[in-house]
């Protein structure tokens, strides 16, 4: 996979993409990320990239022209065009669906807004998708990408080793992980429960998803009923 970020922040994608999983996977091949700074592409002298908002307001708009070239001269060196995602609070909300969807391009241009937001004009002229990654604002568009890229690069082959795969699990089947443990068994006077120490799997088995069932009931509703109501359909049972 590889990812294009547009932004006038590259220092924040490549500090971020250039640790842990997604920096070893970079070295390794299966990812790349190049930040793009939108400033490379100003069409001022001053190197300026945002103007004051026709019909006034608070704040500062960034220019159509910029962003504009910046995505043009992105297709010209991948050579395709791409889906061209914009970060911002007015999108979809990102879930895991989304993420498998995207995780079937060969390349993504994700484009990271600041101020007020970009000129409306060049994001009807080339954004493919608006995203979203929850309902709260931030400064810009950057950790946005960064959760597009960690969470997609999750679905790359040879991303993940075979033990990571299996690892972070937390969303299969709509319901939350079972708790973990590990050593020392009684720890601040906290015991691990029994059943895990009993070597009987299928009995441990039966107690994660009774754990997974129960967490996921407490912490997440909302889930609980989503995954209640697929499988009362899965069983034909009209609840
Ligand atoms: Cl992707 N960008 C910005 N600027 N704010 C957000 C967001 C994205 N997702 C939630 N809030």
């Amino acid at each position: 996979m590889n990812y294009y970020v547009l932004t006038l922040f590259p220092e924040m994608i490549q500090q971020a993409a250039g640790a842990s999983i997604l920096g070893r996977a970079a070295k390794n091949g299966f990812i790349t990320v190049e930040a793009v700074n939108i400033r490379d592409f100003s069409a001022n002298k001053h190197m300026r990239v945002d103007d004051y908002p026709y019909g006034g307001g608070a704040g500062m708009v960034m220019e159509a022209e910029p962003v504009y070239r910046a995505v043009r001269a992105v297709e010209e060196k991948a050579g395709r065009t791409m889906r061209v995602v914009y970060l911002t609070p007015q999108g979809r909300v990102l879930n895991q669906t989304m993420v498998e969807e995207f995780a079937r391009e060969e390349a993504l241009v994700l484009l990271c807004g600041h101020y007020e937001g970009i000129d409306e004009r060049v994001l009807e002229e080339v954004v493919t998708d608006y995203v979203s990654i929850g309902d709260y604002v931030l400064t810009g568009g950057e950790l946005g990408a960064m959760v597009m890229i960690d969470a997609i690069s999750r679905f790359v082959p040879g991303v993940l080793s075979n033990e990571e795969s299996s690892q972070f699990e937390s969303l299969q089947d709509n319901l939350l992980e079972y708790p973990h443990y590990t050593r020392p068994e009684i720890w601040h006077d906290r015991q691990v429960p029994p059943v895990l120490l009993s070597g009987d799997h299928k009995k441990i088995e039966e107690w994660r998803h009774q754990k997974s069932l129960e967490r996921t009931k407490s912490r997440r509703p909302d889930l609980f009923r989503r995954s209640y109501r697929v499988s009362c359909i899965w069983h034909g049972d009209e609840r």
